[in-house]
C-alpha cells in the first residue's frame, strides 16, 4: 500500500477514534471499541477506499502501533492517546526508573508551576527512553526532554499504565518528580 494513503488514514483513524467519532457519524462503546464494517462503510462516505484489507494493513504497520483490532477483527479501537473517556482496562505496572517527556520551552513555565498534566488527553504521555521522547517534543518545535523519576513516583504511591503499544502513562507528573536540565 501506497505510505501516503496508508498515513492519511491513520491521521482519519485517530481523529475518530481518540477524538471525535461524530466526524463520520459512528460511535465508540465504553471501551474505545467501534464496529469494523461500519467505520468501514462511514469512512467511505466521506473518504477514499477503505476496506478490511487496508485497515488490517495500517493496523499492522503503522509506525506507532496505535490501533488494535479485538480477536475476530469485528471491532477496532485506538491504543492510548484518547481525548473523549473510555476505559481502556490498562494494566498498572511498575515503571522503569526514569522515564522521559519531551515538550518544549514555551511550555516550561506552566511545568515548573504545575508539574505536567494530562492537557486535553486522559493520561500524561511518556517515553521509556529519550529517542521517543525527542520525536514527540519534536512535533511542536525545537524538543526539550525532561526526565521524570518515576521509580520514585511509584515508591511514593503513584500510579503507571502501559499501553498496548509501549507507551508509558500516569496521570499526572507533579514538578518535585523532574529533572530539569
Ligand atoms: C504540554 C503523540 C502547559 C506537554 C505523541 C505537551 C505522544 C503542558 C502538551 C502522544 C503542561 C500536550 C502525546 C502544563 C504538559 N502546562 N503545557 N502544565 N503539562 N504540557 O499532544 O505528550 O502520534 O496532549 O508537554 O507521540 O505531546 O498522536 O501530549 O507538549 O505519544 O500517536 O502540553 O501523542 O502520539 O500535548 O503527546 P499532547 P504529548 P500520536
Amino acid at each position: 500500500m501506497n505510505e501516503k494513503i496508508a498515513k492519511e488514514i491513520s491521521k482519519l483513524l485517530s481523529l475518530v477514534l481518540r477524538h471525535s467519532p461524530e466526524t463520520i457519524q459512528i460511535k465508540l462503546d465504553e471501551n474505545g471499541w467501534t464496529d469494523v464494517d461500519k467505520l468501514i462503510t462511514q469512512c467511505n462516505k466521506s473518504h477514499k477506499n477503505i476496506n478490511l484489507g487496508t485497515l488490517e494493513y495500517v493496523v499492522e504497520n503503522n509506525d506507532k502501533k496505535r490501533f488494535s483490532f479485538n480477536n475476530d477483527k469485528t471491532k477496532i479501537r485506538a491504543n492510548q492517546g484518547h481525548s473523549i473517556q473510555v476505559e481502556l482496562n490498562l494494566k498498572e505496572v511498575k515503571p522503569l526508573e526514569y522515564l522521559y517527556h519531551g515538550t518544549v520551552a514555551k511550555f516550561l513555565p506552566n511545568i515548573k508551576s504545575e508539574g505536567i498534566q494530562k492537557m486535553s488527553r486522559q493520561h500524561v504521555h511518556l517515553s521509556a527512553d529519550k529517542e521517543t521522547a525527542t520525536k514527540v517534543g519534536g512535533r511542536r518545535g525545537v524538543p526539550i526532554i525532561l526526565t521524570v523519576r518515576s521509580g520514585d513516583m511509584y515508591e511514593d504511591g503513584y500510579e503507571f499504565y502501559l499501553s498496548d503499544n509501549n507507551v508509558w502513562l500516569t496521570d499526572a507528573v507533579p514538578v518535585n518528580y523532574i529533572e530539569f536540565q
